[in-house]
């Protein structure tokens, strides 16, 4: 069965198979929850992500999880917001994306940060709506994909948008 959940925390610790990190094109690390990822899963990460010749906006790469209680790390990187005209479509191709690498790797249970919405400055209303509407439509066109996806909020105000949305 396909569900969806809504948790307020901190994605390092989550008990999902796979957790996703909103990276930046070099797959280098940062701040936010790239910079968070990276030091929980230890140096071994940014070894591997050294060898995946970046990623662009939009796009998926899967590492392991190394220290990390998840087996796997998606990388993908949101839209720099306002950056391209492109913001819906390319933020949604993250959530699409990550899906897809997720079930071509056998993963049934996936944790989304709030891509996009700190650093790169997605206001979380319509960035909430799109992450939601998306897995939605992803989950519908995939009913024996048997994948938990929890949405990962780590301040209120996210996870209570989060909350309304996912009861629409
Ligand atoms: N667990 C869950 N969510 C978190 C955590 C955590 N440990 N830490 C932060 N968040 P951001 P972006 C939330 O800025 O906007 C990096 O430098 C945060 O509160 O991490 O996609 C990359 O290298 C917010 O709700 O990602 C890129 O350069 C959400 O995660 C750039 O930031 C996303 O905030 C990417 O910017």
């Amino acid at each position: 069965m396909n569900r969806i959940v809504t948790e307020r925390g901190d994605i390092t610790k989550s008990e999902c198979e796979c957790i996703v990190n909103a990276a930046n094109p070099t797959l280098l690390g940062g701040g936010g929850v790239d910079g968070a990822i990276h030091a929980a899963a230890g140096p071994e990460l940014l070894a591997e992500c050294r060898t995946l010749g970046g990623c662009r906006t939009g796009e998926a790469k899967i590492t392991k999880g190394y220290r990390l209680k998840a087996k796997y790390v998606i990388h993908t990187v949101g839209p720099v917001y306002g950056s391209t005209g492109r913001d819906e479509e390319l933020l949604a191709d993250c959530y699409t994306n990550s899906l897809d690498l997720a079930a071509s790797h056998g993963i049934r249970s996936i944790a989304f940060p709030a891509i996009s919405t700190g650093v790169y400055g997605y206001p979380v209303q319509p960035a909430t709506e799109i992450a939601v509407r998306t897995v939605k439509t992803w989950l519908a066109g995939h009913p024996s994909a048997d994948m938990t996806v929890v949405f990962c909020c780590f301040d209120d105000k996210t996870y209570r948008t989060y909350q309304e949305e996912c009861k629409r």
